[in-house]
C-alpha cells in the first residue's frame, strides 16, 4: 500500500484564519489528501498551530495573557474554523507541544555533533526600561530604504524589505530608544549545504520548475548562515547551560513540528512513525512567501541530521490571494475572515470557487465577490446542481424512483457511457500533478455534457430512449458524486444520499466512479435541490463592508 504524509504551512496562533490562508495552502492540501485516500493510499494530513515567535509574545503581553493562554485560544479557534470549512486534518497539534520541544532540542544537539552549529557574538538592541533584548518586532523605527515610519526592525511592511538597520529605533513596548548590547548567538551553517541542496533540487522531479529555478539562483548568489537564537523567554529553550535562557528562532522549530506531530499521531495509532515517514511520499503545501524556509532551511536541517527523516517529495507552492484586486490587509479591514464567510455561505461554495481560481503556480489569485456569485450561480448551480436535480427529479416523477433497464443503446447513449468509463482515468493525472483547478473543470465539462445529453434525449416525451436516458444519467450522477467528493465533501455526500447508495461517498474507491454501478431496479432516495442561489443584493452588502 502506498503511503503519504501531507502537511500545510502551520498557522501562527495569532489571529483568525482568513480567505488568504485557505486558498493557497489548506484547501489544496485537503483536496489532495482526500484524493490520495480515495485512490487507496494510506495518507495522513498533519498540521499544527505555530505558537512561538516575537509577534505572538508581544500580542499576548498587550492582551495581558500569558503566551500559553494566548496560543491555546487561537489553536482551538483555528481548528474549529478549519473544521467548519471541511478541512479534514487527521491531526492538528502545536509547535509548543512537549514532543516538539524535545524533538527540536534533540535535532539541535545532533546538528551540533555533526558540526553545523557555531557561536558568535552579535550586537542586539536592548531596552534599559523594560530590561530585555529587543529582537525583530520589538523594535520599530524608520525604514532605511523607503523612509516609511513605524516599521518593524525585521520587516518593512511598506516596501517589503528587511532593513539592515532601522533608523531612529524605538522599543515597541515603552517607545524609548534602545541601547546596543552584546549577546552570544548560535548560528546554523546553512552555507555548508549549498551543493547538497542543489543536488536535491536537481533530483526531485516533483518540485515546480520555476520555483526550483529561483531557489537555485539564491544558492548561486551564496547563502548566509542563520541566526537561530532569540533573547526572549517564549520559544523552545536552547538546551545548553551557557545559553542563559535563550530560545530558538521560530523558524528553527516550527517546521520540525511537521515531523514531531506526525510521529505523535502515528505512534498513537501503533504505527512505527519513523519507518512510516521514510517510506511515505512527503508533501508540504505552502504559499510562495515561505519558499526560502521550505526549499532551503528545512531540507538543510534534515540533511544536517543525516536524513534520519527523508526530505520532501512535493512542496506545492501557490501565489497570494488578492481581494477585489487589492492586497489583503487586516489593519485596513480589507480582508474576509473564514468564520464570517461561512456564516453567509456553505463551505462548499467557497471550496468550489477558490479551487477554480487557484492554479498550480506562483501567480496571485483574486477573490472577487461578483465573480464568486456568477460562478456559483452558473457553474455550480446552473450546471452541476441542475443536472443532478433534473436527472433524479425526473426519475422520481416518471418511475417513482425505480431505475429502469437499459437496452439497445444508441450512439449518444454509448458516447455518454464512455464518458463515465473514462472519467476516473482522465482525472487521475490532473489530480496527481496538483492541477486541482483543471480537474474540477473536467468534472464540470462532464456534467455539462450530461446536461446536453438529457436535453437532447427529451425523456419527458416518453419516447423510445427514455429508459436508457434515465439509466445512464443516474449513473452519471453517481460518478459526479464520487469525483466531487474531495472538492465538495458535504454536497457530494448529499448527492450520494439522494441516490440512496450505501456507505459514505468519501469511502468509495476513486476508480469506481467509472463503473456503471447503479443497476436496474435500484430505488432512489428523495431528490431535493442541492444549492441555493447567491443573491446580488447580499453581494452588495458584502462588498460595502470591505475597507470600513
Ligand atoms: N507560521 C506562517 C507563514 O509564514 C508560518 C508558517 C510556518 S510553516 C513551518 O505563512
Ligand atoms: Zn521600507
Amino acid at each position: 500500500m502506498k503511503r503519504a504524509i501531507i502537511t500545510s504551512a502551520l498557522p501562527y496562533a495569532n489571529g483568525e484564519i482568513h480567505l488568504g490562508h485557505v486558498a493557497s495552502t489548506y484547501l489544496p492540501a485537503d483536496i489532495t489528501t482526500r484524493f490520495l485516500k480515495a485512490t487507496g493510499t494510506e495518507a495522513y494530513y498533519i498540521c499544527a498551530s505555530d505558537d512561538y515567535g516575537t509577534p505572538i509574545l508581544i500580542q499576548a503581553e498587550k492582551e495581558k495573557k500569558t503566551p500559553e493562554e494566548y496560543v491555546k485560544i487561537w489553536n482551538k479557534r483555528d481548528y474549529d474554523d478549519f473544521s467548519s470549512f471541511g478541512i479534514g486534518f487527521d491531526f492538528f497539534y502545536r509547535t509548543s507541544s512537549p514532543e516538539n520541544v524535545s524533538f527540536v532540542q534533540d535535532t539541535f544537539k545532533k546538528l551540533m555533533e555533526n558540526g553545523y552549529i557555531y557561536e558568535q557574538e552579535i550586537i542586539q538592541f536592548y531596552c534599559n526600561v523594560d530590561k530585555k533584548f529587543l529582537p525583530d518586532r520589538y523594535v520599530i523605527g524608520r525604514c532605511p530604504y523607503c523612509k516609511a515610519e513605524d516599521q518593524y526592525s525585521d520587516l518593512c511592511e511598506k516596501c517589503g524589505r528587511v532593513p539592515q538597520e532601522i533608523e531612529e529605533p524605538k522599543c515597541s513596548i515603552c517607545k524609548n530608544p534602545p541601547t546596543k548590547e552584546k549577546t552570544k548567538h548560535y548560528f546554523f551553517k546553512l552555507k555548508d549545504f549549498e551543493s547538497e541542496l542543489n543536488q536535491w533540487l536537481d533530483a526531485d522531479s516533483h518540485l515546480q520548475k520555476d520555483v526550483k529555478k529561483y531557489v537555485q539562483n539564491w544558492i548561486k548568489d551564496g547563502l548566509v548562515d542563520w541566526d537561530i537564537t532569540r533573547d526572549i523567554k517564549w520559544g523552545v529553550p536552547i538546551p545548553l547551560d551557557d545559553a542563559k535562557g535563550q530560545v530558538f528562532y521560530g523558524w528553527f522549530d516550527n517546521h520540525l513540528a511537521y515531523i514531531s506531530s506526525a510521529l505523535k499521531y502515528l505512534e498513537g495509532k501503533g504505527i512505527d512513525g519513523k519507518e512510516f515517514w521514510n517510506s511515505a511520499d512527503i508533501y508540504h503545501f505552502i504559499g510562495k512567501d515561505i519558499v526560502y524556509h521550505h526549499y532551503l532551511f528545512l531540507p538543510a536541517m534534515r540533511i544536517g541530521i543525516k536524513k534520519e527523516f527523508k526530505l520532501p517529495d512535493y512542496i506545492p507552492t501557490r501565489g497570494h490571494l488578492m481581494l477585489q484586486s487589492k492586497k489583503i490587509s487586516k489593519s485596513r479591514n480589507w480582508y474576509i475572515g473564514l468564520k464570517d464567510f461561512l456564516q453567509s455561505y456553505p463551505a462548499d461554495y467557497l471550496r468550489f470557487y477558490l479551487t477554480l481560481i487557484t492554479p498550480y503556480s506562483q501567480d496571485d489569485l483574486n477573490f472577487d465577490w461578483d465573480e464568486f456569485a456568477a460562478r456559483i450561480n452558473s457553474e455550480l448551480i446552473g450546471n452541476v446542481g441542475n443536472f443532478v436535480n433534473r436527472a433524479l427529479g425526473f426519475t422520481k416523477k416518471s418511475t417513482g424512483g425505480v431505475i429502469p433497464p437499459a437496452e439497445n443503446l444508441d450512439l449518444a447513449d454509448k458516447e455518454a457511457q464512455d464518458k463515465i468509463k473514462n472519467l476516473a482515468g482522465d482525472l487521475v493525472p490532473l489530480m496527481e500533478d496538483n492541477n486541482l483547478d483543471r480537474a474540477l473543470k473536467k468534472i464540470l465539462e462532464f456534467s455539462a455534457h450530461f446536461n446536453q445529453y438529457f436535453q437532447k434525449k427529451e425523456p419527458w416525451k416518453g419516447g423510445e430512449g427514455t429508459n436508457n436516458c434515465i439509466f445512464i444519467s443516474v449513473n452519471a450522477v453517481r460518478s459526479i458524486a464520487i469525483s466531487l467528493s474531495p472538492f465538495l465533501p458535504e454536497s457530494s455526500q448529499k448527492i450520494w444520499s439522494q441516490l440512496n447508495l450505501q456507505g459514505a461517498v468519501s469511502e468509495q474507491p476513486w476508480s469506481s466512479m467509472s463503473d456503471i454501478a447503479i443497476k436496474e431496479g435500484h430505488m432512489l432516495g428523495e431528490p431535493t435541490p442541492l444549492f441555493k442561489k447567491v443573491e446580488a443584493a447580499d453581494i452588495q452588502v458584502h462588498k460595502s463592508k470591505l475597507g470600513k
